[in-house]
């Protein structure tokens, strides 16, 4: 076995790239990203000369219990990006990912450990950003955001599985975090009764989005559900965007859930697990910039509740991501990925935090 072999099995299995159409061999294989739930491989392939680069990930099917309708859903959603694109006149190849099959014909090869792995086109001379360095970059997210939305807003959101049922209910999530802190199972509840208090106080948030999408407010339409900002790939030569990445969430949901996680994510002076909370704080610029793109694509799409509830989202999104932390903190550590021992716990102070200077500055209460 060679260098590069030996590199890549450590990484990957040799049946997974050779379960896929591609041609060439393999000169180069690296992790990639900093999610928390999948598994993400870069591997460079020569083919007579010339290299190109895809992407292969394992599904998390812990988290994605149904990988067969999630890449359903990816496909004929990037597929409809691309068709309404290259319609435009636009870059169609560089307007979205593009899986590729696998050997059988679908878009899923199953390893023999059982797992599942998709490969899709690594589109190169691009970044995604972990935090804003430029106030115009953040603007050019919602841009992101905004044109995806639009784009897909003739796309039947009903047509779509709902991969992780109740992923952006806060009601349920809320039950479900009463039910962990109830349980108690890994003996932390008592290190963290502030934080358990932060969220008790603030249920009133829950069903905000729901009860608009009930009332017929609110409509339900295609959305990414996990918008934070290293899901955004920017072009490095133009510096403009590119385009959304990480579609596994990509659901029937509320555009309001889209934009309330880019700004819990990317409004933050800080990094969304940084210890020190004295250097996490909600920056009002970077929402007026994300909002001022974010509604230049697709503010004659949404309707003027939606619009109403931009802020109240980003409150509610930020919230519900902190709960969620905080549950898993309390769980064990079963479901996000952590470094560091309290990793969780951290991720959730800032979460709060973020949900209090909000609130302060919007002058919304639960
Ligand atoms: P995760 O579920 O781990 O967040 P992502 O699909 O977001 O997985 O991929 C992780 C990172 O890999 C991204 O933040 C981005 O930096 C990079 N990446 C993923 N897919 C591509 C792609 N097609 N082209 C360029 N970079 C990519
Ligand atoms: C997870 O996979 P990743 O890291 O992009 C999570 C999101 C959270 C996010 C918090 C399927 O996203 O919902 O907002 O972490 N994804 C899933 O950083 O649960
Ligand atoms: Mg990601």
């Amino acid at each position: 076995m060679d260098n590069i072999r030996k590199a890549e099995e450590s990484i990957i299995p040799q049946e997974v790239t050779e379960g896929f159409e591609i041609a060439g061999t393999i000169v180069r294989v690296e992790k990639l990203g900093n999610g928390h739930i999948n598994k993400t491989v870069r591997i460079t392939y020569n083919d007579g000369g010339v290299l190109s680069e895809y992407v292969f990930q394992r599904i998390n099917t812990k988290v994605f219990k149904m990988p067969r309708e999630l890449m359903d859903n990816v496909v004929r959603v990037t597929e409809h990006i691309r068709r309404k694109t290259a319609l435009a006149g636009g870059d169609a190849e560089r307007a979205t990912i593009h899986f590729i099959k696998a050997k059988d014909g679908g878009y899923l090869y199953i390893d023999g450990s059982g797992e599942y792995w998709r490969a899709y086109t690594f589109l190169g001379r691009c970044t995604s950003y972990e935090k804003v360095e430029r106030v115009e970059d953040f603007e050019k997210a919602g841009i992101a955001l905004g044109r995806f939305q639009k784009l897909l807003s003739d796309f039947p959101a009903d047509k779509l599985y709902e991969t992780i049922p109740n992923f952006h209910n806060t009601v349920s999530r809320v039950n479900d975090f009463k039910k962990i802190v109830a349980a108690d199972p890994a003996g932390r509840k008592s290190g963290c009764e502030e934080e358990i208090r932060f969220v008790l106080d603030r249920i009133g948030y829950a069903g905000i989005v729901l009860d608009a999408i009930a009332a017929g407010e609110v409509p339900v339409r295609v959305t990414h559900n996990d918008t934070k900002l290293n899901n955004v790939l920017m072009d490095d030569v133009t510096g403009d965007v590119l385009c959304l990445i990480d579609l596994d969430t990509v659901m029937p949901g509320s555009a309001l859930y889209d934009f309330g996680d880019s700004i819990r994510f990317g409004a933050s002076s800080a990094a969304e697990d940084e210890p020190d909370l004295s250097l996490v704080n909600f920056v009002p610029e970077l929402y007026d910039a994300y909002k001022k793109g974010y509604l230049a694509e697709v503010g004659d799409v949404l309707t003027e509740k939606e619009i109403e509830l931009l802020p109240l989202s980003s409150i509610l999104l930020t919230y519900e991501c902190g709960m969620r932390f905080l549950g898993d903190y309390i769980d064990g550590d079963n479901y996000f990925s952590i470094s560091r021992p309290g990793h969780n716990l951290d991720r959730a102070r800032t979460q709060f935090k973020l949900v209090s200077d909000m609130e302060k500055y919007f002058g919304i209460n639960a």
